[in-house]
């Protein structure tokens, strides 16, 4: 077995590492540093992947991009069925559901947000729009937590895994104080050792 993950300080790639970690599973990180002034990633990673973005995992020498489908190819491949629901069962709907979400939906809001920024003035008619959206997401997730502080059942799952970058981004907005439980369940997948091994490996991870 050989396992590669080619990843970017301060980046989705963080989840991949805390994947690997709870699975007990080797492997080895490629860093690439984001440009000091762009916060772009370097043009090393284009000769991993077209897009040149992170994370991108090496399983055997095949790459394989998009951190849900890594997370739950890592799972799938190597889990013995730890941290995702049985197949079949409705768990398993709602799993897939997260799994897709996070990146698919959750992360529409916030990139608006973080472009339009940029615009300043110009973006003012875009901007109500922006923030209801993002309001409705965050306000989503935050309902949708079990009382366990899990999204599915009652264990960490992949789809725990995955959510944990927009409910970050919901804490580093400031906005713990709307979203109480979108900011315990930060602390808690922060307090996992397995999360902090992978952070102490991967290096700079935003303000956390
Ligand atoms: N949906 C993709 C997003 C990948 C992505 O945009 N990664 C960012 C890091 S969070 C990146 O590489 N940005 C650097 C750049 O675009 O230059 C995934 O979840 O893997």
């Amino acid at each position: 077995m050989s396992l590669i993950v080619h990843h970017l300080n301060n980046s989705r790639s963080q989840r991949v590492l805390w994947a690997l970690e709870e699975l007990a599973l080797p492997y080895e990180i490629k860093h690439y540093q984001r440009d000091a002034v762009t916060n772009l990633a370097p043009p090393e990673l284009k000769a991993v992947h077209p897009l040149g973005k992170s994370p991108l995992l090496e399983d055997d020498g095949v790459v394989v991009e998009e951190s849900g489908a890594i997370i739950q190819h890592l799972l799938d491949k190597y889990g013995q069925g730890r941290f995702q629901p049985a197949p079949g069962s409705a768990d398993a709907l709602r799993h897939l559901q997260w799994m897709h979400f996070a990146e698919g939906s959750a992360m529409t809001p916030i990139l608006l947000q973080l472009y339009t920024s940029r615009l300043g003035d110009a973006a003012a008619p875009l901007q109500p729009r922006i923030a209801e959206q993002l309001a409705s997401h965050f306000g989503y997730l935050e309902n949708e937590l079990h009382p366990s502080g899990h999204f599915v059942g009652d264990e960490l799952t992949g789809a725990d895994m995955m959510l944990s970058f927009p409910a970050e981004i919901a804490v580093m907005q400031g906005q713990g104080g709307t979203y109480p439980k979108l900011a315990a369940f930060v602390a808690a997948m922060h307090a996992r050792p397995a999360w902090q091994v992978a952070r102490e490996k991967g290096g700079a991870y935003y303000g956390y």
